[in-house]
């Protein structure tokens, strides 16, 4: 198999994992769960979850520890709670109070279908039930019969270090920030520098990638140093993906994305391109991804889809 027939493997495994993880439609609540269905299954390259679980795959192949459980038992809760929000934040993302979109992989987005209040409460929902996912896995891991009473509480105290790192990584010192920081840019209430853009870039995007790649490390039992080298690789990976994002956004098409190109400008986002312009924009992009490389490869193991995976995340199409 190619690494494109992987990537398209692994791209269905995620789907299934997350199908598991997704709430019933059903009682009173039952609109909500159909929007957050919604949101979550219609489409995605489901990113994040494959690099997480990828990266866990490859540091338990390289650590010497040797407390490990299947990769679907541990990961597949955190893999889904991760989706849940990326998934949350696209939905308000395209909010008429943010930017406003109605399209979304190419498809109407959320609040068009459901309505705007619906729309709020399933993102509301796919953030509180991606914790809630999430920490399930402590109950797994303590109803494992397989596991001694000191393994179960070294999986413990990682699972209970990765819940941390996701909350840090998609609350207000992670993605919420990146955001707030993103729209006073936009309503012109904080000076258009390089800093802010940086600030809007590293948390608003890196930090759920570094949030994969910390979370599947720490899952694998990975050590402070290593953990350090995998936020600066997910770092500059985040930085190449937003800024190809940004590109895409100027030189891609309706019908490769699932959305409108020129969405930034009719926002008037501060971005990379419309900052220093197209040509510094891509070198950019491939002097981050040279850095994401240069620390991947420095680890050694094996994780060679993981390093195609990171060269197709930065230089996509959609
Ligand atoms: C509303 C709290 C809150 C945060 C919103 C993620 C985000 C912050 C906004 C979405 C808009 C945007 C362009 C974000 C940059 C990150 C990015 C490129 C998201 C799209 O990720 P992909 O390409 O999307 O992985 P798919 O559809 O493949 O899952």
């Amino acid at each position: 198999m190619n690494f494109k027939d992987i990537w398209a493997e692994k791209q269905k495994e995620t789907n299934e994992v997350l199908h598991s993880f997704l709430p019933r439609e059903e009682g009173y609540q039952r609109k909500v769960a159909e929007a957050m269905n919604y949101s979550v299954m219609g489409g995605g390259k489901r990113i994040r979850p494959i690099l997480l679980s990828e990266t866990y795959r490859w540091f338990r192949g390289i650590s010497r520890r040797d407390v490990f459980v299947e990769a679907d038992q541990i990961c597949g809760p955190f893999m889904a709670a991760l989706e849940m929000i990326h998934s949350y934040s696209l939905v308000h993302d395209d909010l008429p109070a943010m930017d406003n979109d109605e399209y979304r992989r190419g498809r109407k987005t959320t609040h068009k279908v459901y309505g705007e209040a619906i729309a709020i409460l399933a993102g509301d929902g796919l953030l509180n039930f991606a914790f809630e996912t999430a920490s399930g896995v402590l109950d797994e891991i303590a109803e494992d019969n397989q596991l001694t009473e000191e393994a179960k509480l070294i999986l413990m105290k990682r699972a209970a270090k990765a819940l941390k790192v996701l909350g840090q990584k998609a609350g207000i010192s992670g993605m919420i920030g990146g955001q707030t920081a993103d729209i006073l840019a936009e309503e012109g209430k904080e000076a258009s520098t390089e800093e802010l853009l940086l600030f809007i870039h590293v948390h608003k995007t890196a930090a759920l990638i570094q949030a994969a790649m910390m979370i599947g490390g720490i899952l694998a039992g990975a050590g402070e140093e290593a953990l350090a080298c995998l936020e600066q690789a997910a770092l500059s990976l985040g930085l190449a993906f937003q800024i190809q994002d940004d590109i895409l956004d100027v030189t891609g098409s309706f019908e490769a994305l699932g959305k409108p190109i020129g969405s930034d400008d009719k926002n008037d986002k501060l971005t990379y391109v419309s900052f220093r312009g197209l040509e510094q924009a891509r070198r950019e992009v491939a002097q981050k991804s040279e850095e994401t490389m240069a620390i991947l490869r420095s680890f050694g193991g094996e994780n060679e889809f993981l390093l195609w995976l990171v060269e197709t995340m930065i230089h996509r199409n959609h």
